[in-house]
Formats: C-alpha cells, sequence, structure tokens
C-alpha cells in the first residue's frame, strides 16, 4: 500500500524531524480524519532505526497543543506584556508592508531578521525569507548562536564541515565523546556507541559535567570548562614521547608537523593537568588508550566551544586523528558535524543576486542586546528600527537577556514575530503571525549527523488560520511591490530546487529519504578538502589573519577561579527534555524537568549553605537568576550546571539562566560563549 493514500480512516505520512539536532530523524505521522494522532521513527531510515527521542514522540501533543497561536495579533499593552487583539491577515500583513516600506524608504538596512534554527527545515528556514531580505536589502543576519567557533575550527583544518561517517562508530574499539551529552543531544549515535561497547570497545567522556552519557562510560574525564586545547595538546605530547605516531600519514597528508610537534612538546601531562583540574595520571591514560586502541573514533560536539578558546580546541581535537593516522580506517577519525557534504544549491534557495550589488552591514545575532539598544553611528550605519523574527526564541536563547529585553522593549521598534507558540519573544512583537508546524507545511533537511537527505510532506492541513514562513514572506514581497517570479515560487518546487538533480527527488517522494555517496573511510589516503589537500595544522589563513596559525589553548575570559566575587564557573548545557527553549511548554515534558535548576557540587553547596531542593540566586555583574539548588555529583567542585533552555516566564522570578551569560565571542566563527560565565550563588 502506497503510505501516503489515504484509504482508510487512518494513515501515515512520511516527513523529517525539524529541530536542531544532529539525528534529523524520519517521521511518520499516524492521521485520523484529518487529525495528527501519533508521530514515530520510520524504521526503514537506517538512521533513525524506528526510534525517535522522548521530545519528538511527543510531537503530536506539540502540534496539537490547546495553546497553539492560530490567528493573526496586534500588541493591546505595552512591550513585554503579552496582551494582544486579533486582526485578520489581510490587516497584519497591510501593516506590516506599510511599515517596512517605510522604514526602507530611509534605509533598508534599518530593517533586521533574526532567525535561528526553530526548524532546520531548507524551506521555511532560509529560503522564501531570504529572497525577501536580499530584495529588501535590509541588514545581514549572521547566524553564529550555535556552531560557527567549530565549523570555522573545522574549515580551517580538514577544509569543511565533514569527518566520520556516523555509521561506523560501532566498529571502533575506543570512542572518545568530547562535550557531548549524547543520551539528551545525540541519541541515534548513542545506540551505536552502545554496539561499539557490547563489542569490548571503551568509551570515554570528556565533560566538566558527570551528564546521564558521562556516567555510562567506561572513563570520565571531569575537566574545567574551556580546557580542552590543553587536554589535546597533552595528547599529543604523549604520542610523540612514545612514539604512537603514524609518521607516513603525517609526512604524506599533513601540514605545519613540525610546528605543531615542538607546540604540543610544551604541553606535558603535569602543565595540562594543572589547567584542566583533572589527574596527571588520567591523561596519561588517556593518551595511551588513544595511541595504542585501533580503530580510535572521537564524537565531538558543540558543548566544548561555547568559550573563548571554543575555536582552537576544536582546530586541536581535529588534529588527532591524523598525527595517529586513524583515519585509515572507517571507524577512525573524528566526527563533529557532516553538514559539508550536502551539495545544497543555496543560491536557488535564497538568491543572494536579489541584492543587485548591495552590501548590507551585518548584525551578529549573539550581539542583539547590545546592538538593539546601539544608536547610529558611522561605524555601526542606521539604529535598528525593525526585527522580523522567525524560527527563533532570542529572549530566551540569546545571551545577556537582560539587555535584549531591554532592547525589544524600546517603543520605537517595530517587531514581528512568525511563532507557533507565545514565547518569551512574542510577549514584545507589535504583530505575532501563527506559523504552522512540521506537521502542516512542506520542506527538505539536510542532516549534521548522518549523510541524507530528508523530505518532509504536510501530514495535515495547516491548524487554525496558521501559515508557512514562506507563505508571510511571499505576501509580504507581493504587497510590497516585489515581483521577481521568484516570490511566486511553490514550496514544494523549492524543495526541488534545494538539490536539484544532485539528489534523486523521486526517491525523496517515494521513500522520504535519499542517501549521499560519501565514502566510507573518506581520508584514508588524505585528500582533505583544504586549499593544500591537507589536514591543516597549521593554518596560513588564519595566520594571514594575524592569528595564530596552530590551535593552542585560548584561556577563557572568565578563567574558574580566578574571581574572588564570582568564584563558581557556570555552564549551562540543555535539559535532556527541552530542545533549545522548543517543548519548555509542553508540560508532559516540563513535568518531568520539574523546575528551573542549578546543579551544585555538595563541597559548593555546604560552603553556602545551600541544601538539595532550596531556592538560590545566581548572580554575576549582568544579572541574577533564581532556579532550585539541586545539590549532586553531576557537578564538579568550582562548576555549576545551570540546565537550559527555560522560557523566562515560566523561571521563578522572570529570568533565565541567560541573563548572566555574556555577549563576548570566540576566537575563531564570532560565536557566543555562553559556558564561558563567572558567577557566585546564595540562597534565595
Ligand atoms: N535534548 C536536547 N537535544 C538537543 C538540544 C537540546 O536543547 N536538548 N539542542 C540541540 C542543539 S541546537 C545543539 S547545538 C546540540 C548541542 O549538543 P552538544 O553539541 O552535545 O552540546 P551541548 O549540549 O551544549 O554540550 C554537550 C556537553 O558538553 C559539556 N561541556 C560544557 N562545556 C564544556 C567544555 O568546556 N569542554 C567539554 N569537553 N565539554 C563541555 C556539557 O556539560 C554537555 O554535557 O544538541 C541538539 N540536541
Ligand atoms: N545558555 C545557553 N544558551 C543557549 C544555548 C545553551 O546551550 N546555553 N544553546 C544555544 C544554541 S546551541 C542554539 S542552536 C540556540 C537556539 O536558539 P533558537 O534557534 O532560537 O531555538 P529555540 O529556542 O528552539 O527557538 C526556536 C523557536 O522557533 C519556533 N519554530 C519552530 N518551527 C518554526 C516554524 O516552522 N516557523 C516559525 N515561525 N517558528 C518556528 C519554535 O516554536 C521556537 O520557539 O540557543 C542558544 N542558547
Ligand atoms: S533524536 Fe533529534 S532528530 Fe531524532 S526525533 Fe529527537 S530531536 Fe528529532
Ligand atoms: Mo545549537
Amino acid at each position: 500500500m502506497d503510505l501516503q493514500t489515504p484509504t482508510s480512516a487512518t494513515h501515515q505520512v512520511r516527513g523529517a524531524c525539524p529541530h536542531d539536532c544532529p539525528d534529523t530523524c524520519a517521521l511518520l505521522t499516524t492521521v485520523q480524519e484529518g487529525r495528527a494522532i501519533k508521530v514515530q521513527g520510520n524504521p526503514e531510515h537506517g538512521p533513525t532505526g524506528g526510534v525517535l527521542c522522548a521530545k519528538v514522540s511527543h510531537y503530536a501533543e506539540r502540534t496539537n497543543h490547546p495553546e497553539r497561536l492560530l490567528q493573526p495579533l496586534r500588541r493591546a499593552g505595552p512591550k513585554g506584556s503579552g496582551r494582544f487583539e486579533p486582526v485578520s491577515w489581510d490587516e497584519a500583513l497591510d501593516a506590516i508592508a506599510a511599515r517596512l516600506s517605510a522604514i526602507a524608504a530611509r534605509d533598508p538596512q534599518a530593517i533586521l531578521p533574526y532567525s535561528y534554527c526553530g526548524t532546520m527545515g531548507l524551506v521555511q528556514g532560509e529560503a522564501m525569507a531570504m529572497r525577501f531580505f536580499h530584495q529588501l536589502g535590509a541588514s545581514f543576519l549572521d547566524r553564529t548562536i550555535c556552531a560557527s567557533a567549530g565549523a570555522e575550527a573545522l574549515v580551517q583544518t580538514l577544509g569543511g564541515k565533514v569527518g566520520m561517517r556516523v555509521e561506523y562508530f560501532n566498529e571502533a574499539k575506543l570512542i572518545l565523546i568530547w562535550g557531548s551529552n549524547s543520551i539528551a543531544s545525540n541519541l541515534h549515535f548513542w545506540r551505536l556507541a552502545q554496539e561499539a561497547k557490547r563489542n569490548g570497545a571503551k568509551l570515554v567522556c570528556i565533560d566538566p559535567r558527570r551528564s546521564e552519557t558521562a556516567e555510562k562510560c567506561h572513563e570520565h574525564i571531569q575537566l574545567l570548562p574551556g580546557t580542552d586545547a590543553a587536554l589535546a595538546l597533552a595528547i599529543m605530547h604523549e604520542l610523540v614521547v612514545h612514539d604512537w605516531l603514524d609518521h607516513d600519514y603525517l609526512a604524506q597528508h599533513t601540514l605545519g608537523w613540525e610546528g605543531l610537534r615542538e607546540r604540543a612538546l610544551r604541553w606535558t601531562p603535569e602543565r595540562a593537568a594543572q589547567v584542566c583540574g583533572v589527574p596527571a595520571e588520567q591523561i596519561r591514560q588517556l593518551a595511551r588508550d588513544y595511541g595504542t586502541a585501533q580503530p580510535a573514533a572521537i564524537r565531538l560536539n558543540y558543548g566544548m566551544q561555547r568559550v573563548r578558546g571554543g575555536g582552537n580546541a576544536v582546530r586541536a581535537v581535529a588534529c588527532l586523528p591524523a598525527l595517529t593516522g586513524a583515519w585509515r580506517q572507517r571507524a577512525g577519525g573524528v566526527l563533529l558535524s557532516s553538514s559539508g557534504w550536502y551539495p545544497t544549491d543555496r543560491a536557488a534557495l535564497q538568491r543572494p543576486d536579489l541584492l543587485a550589488g548591495r552590501t548590507p552591514r551585518t548584525i551578529n545575532m549573539v550581539q542583539i542586546g547590545d546592538d538593539l539598544l546601539r544608536p547610529a553611528s558611522p561605524a555601526f550605519g542606521p539604529a535598528i528600527e525593525a526585527v522580523v523574527v522567525y524560527n527563533s526564541n532570542p529572549l530566551a536563547v540569546a545571551p545577556e537577556s537582560g539587555k535584549v529585553a531591554q532592547g525589544f522593549a524600546r517603543e520605537d521598534l517595530f517587531t514581528v514575530v512568525l511563532e507557533q507558540f507565545a514565547t518569551d519573544t512574542v510577549d514584545y512583537a507589535d504583530y505575532v503571525l501563527p506559523a504552522t508546524t512540521q506537521l502542516e507545511h512542506w520542506d527538505i533537511h539536510t542532516a549534521y549527523g548522518h549523510t541524507d537527505v530528508l523530505l518532509n510532506r504536510p501530514a495535515i492541513a495547516p491548524l487554525g488560520q496558521a501559515r508557512p514562513n514562506t507563505e508571510v514572506f511571499r505576501e509580504l514581497a507581493r504587497r510590497m511591490g516585489f515581483t521577481d517570479p521568484c516570490f511566486a515560487d511553490s514550496d514544494e518546487a523549492m524543495c526541488r530546487a534545494a538539490f536539484g538533480e544532485r539528489v534523486d527527488f523521486k526517491a525523496l517522494m517515494e521513500r522520504g529519504f535519499a542517501s549521499l555517496p560519501v565514502p566510507e573511510a573518506p581520508f584514508a589516503q588524505g585528500g582533505f578538502p583544504t586549499a593544500s589537500g591537507r589536514c591543516e595544522f597549521f593554518s596560513a589563513r588564519l595566520a594571514r589573519q594575524g592569528l595564530d596559525g596552530l590551535p593552542d589553548h585560548v584561556p577563557n575570559y572568565e578563567v574558574p577561579g580566578s574571581s574572588a566575587r564570582y568564584p563558581l564557573a557556570m555552564i549551562s548545557p540543555p535539559a535532556r527534555n527541552f530542545l533549545n527553549s522548543s517543548f519548555v511548554n509542553v508540560k508532559s515534558l516540563r513535568d518531568i524537568e520539574g523546575e528551573p535548576l542549578l546543579e551544585l557540587h555538595p563541597d559548593d553547596a555546604a560552603a553556602r549553605g545551600i541544601a538539595d531542593g532550596g531556592i538560590v540566586r545566581v548572580f554575576n555583574d549582568r544579572g541574577e537568576y533564581v532556579c532550585k539548588a539541586r545539590v549532586s555529583g553531576r557537578a564538579r567542585p568550582g562548576v555549576v550546571n545551570g540546565l537550559g533552555i527555560w522560557w523566562r516566564k515560566l523561571g521563578l522570578a522572570g529570568t533565565n539562566v541567560n541573563q548572566l551569560t555574556s555577549q563576548r565571542l570566540t576566537d575563531l566563527g564570532r560565536a557566543p560563549v555562553f559556558y564561558d560565565c563567572l558567577v557566585e550563588v546564595a540562597r534565595a
């Protein structure tokens, strides 16, 4: 039976998980009389294996949620109050088009799109939206909030966001799980790691937090945040001293070995132990394991690059497999992201030619707090007068949210938010436009944790008056007199255009997914997509920018233990049952998480008279956050874990963990430093 044809009261529709997660699962949605009643994993899709995480198993609950936004709204109270009145689509779109046109007549750069990965779909993400903002000449948004430090590091070292194929991790004999809570955020990799474990592999987790994943590995290296490059260099030190090197691979396929070797020799395990806050003997053992196990695989993840030196840290770790020649085997090497393998036709989707020679200024999404408060100046350009938010919740997710809230509270700022739910950001909108969910629209997806393309067909009609993002930008384009035929493209046509002939669209229509032809062991014989074709330990491009050409340990801005006023380092990794700030409003998932929590080590709690379950104030010069203390072995001494990302309005005192984080940027990639943050904690 063709799954797509409704032949009975219930039928199933193939789709793709839209969330910002490496696994990009293939979905099967069961529809009964036009209503989505169940979302499951597609068993035919290898990487999904028929299994979804707890969050998306609740996707039908999310879609049918009684609090879905189902009609356009206009502000009817002060900014931030969340008071609105319903309006028709025509009224809302006419008013928005008129206001944006008026601003654009003065300077379109005063208009800013603000979007991230609420959906990872190429079509509901940056396709019609980008066409619209390109034609308008709006400010560019530097989309750096998650991964750009690590991405830039990979590009400078391996030549792209490429690495091992995930499906071979189960054959490794050693797996380093580095800056990743895989059970929470990369579940389908964790299944492969467990298979490797059953086959005798050793699993080592490198993480300041005793995460759900760390406690299930053979070894946990509980280093201080922001010290990974020191650890990687000390591993290299041991590889050199014990000659656990693949000299042939080094000679043929790497660049800059002499310099890196010299630098590594300065990082004895004792020196790294001081910096990382772990025993030197543990570092020696880690290096011995890495130098002698075959094949040895590293699952690097983005948790370790949210600090000042995050780019250098990823560069240092990404060098390791070339020292030992681990790349020679398909179960050896490193994987941070696979997104660079995709032959996506971004120009066809986003149409940068519509800029017609203009080069608008760029606003970094990480510094939206400061930039919304910045007046016009020759260096900055015009003050930001309008923000169009879609696929993102900046009030909750951007750093230093006190300033973000102050910026969005500006009476003279015009804010439009396309959303599925009344998030913290929606509360500050002038107009709220109800958006469809993944079950209600077309899309096409790449992944960053495997190498398949997935198609998402709508399973049900849009609920209420909800519309896909694409439809909103089509309608605004029409009202603003944009006549290029691309503004009439349908969503299905854009799905086809995303890869052109390079991916078999017929297979996508029939099965829902198609695999890219990526080699099993892509760098077994070198062939890195760098300028030199080698793994670049030394990057001439970075050196030309005046940066260190070799990876090094770059200490945090806020070094753990360096401040008497703020003696604790705070990291804020995701809570397992939320996805960034999505799902916080799904009651069944919120009930599992309970309340906003701060995990503290028993010694740090005792020193402050804090009991498990007590309410605490977490604070620094940027602000204050009130939450419940969880005194537990998940935290190491000197480091507290503020699990994210709660909605501010569902927190105990109207803020969340980002009230404390800073707007500073990483060494590479202009990314945020969420996990480079000193605080003090006291009983509330
Ligand atoms: N359940 C769930 N899954 C998710 C998400 C979610 O919010 N919830 N978010 C999705 C998104 S957008 C992303 S980018 C990924 C994020 O997932 P990951 O890329 O895995 O990154 P994080 O979850 O930020 O951090 C992973 C681990 O790194 C640790 N860590 C923090 N600082 C350091 C450090 O300095 N060094 C080292 N070695 N480790 C450190 C944290 O304690 C955490 O356990 O997950 C995606 N999947
Ligand atoms: N302290 C701290 N802060 C962090 C992080 C951290 O680890 N710690 N993680 C950071 C990371 S890795 C990331 S990626 C960012 C994530 O930041 P965001 O990308 O903003 O992610 P979400 O919080 O999930 O918000 C996405 C919003 O998009 C909406 N949405 C989903 N699909 C659609 C759609 O089709 N149309 C429209 N219009 N809206 C849609 C959802 O309802 C949701 O409210 O947060 C960052 N912030
Ligand atoms: S594991 Fe990731 S990709 Fe799969 S359903 Fe959950 S959030 Fe989506
Ligand atoms: Mo992310």
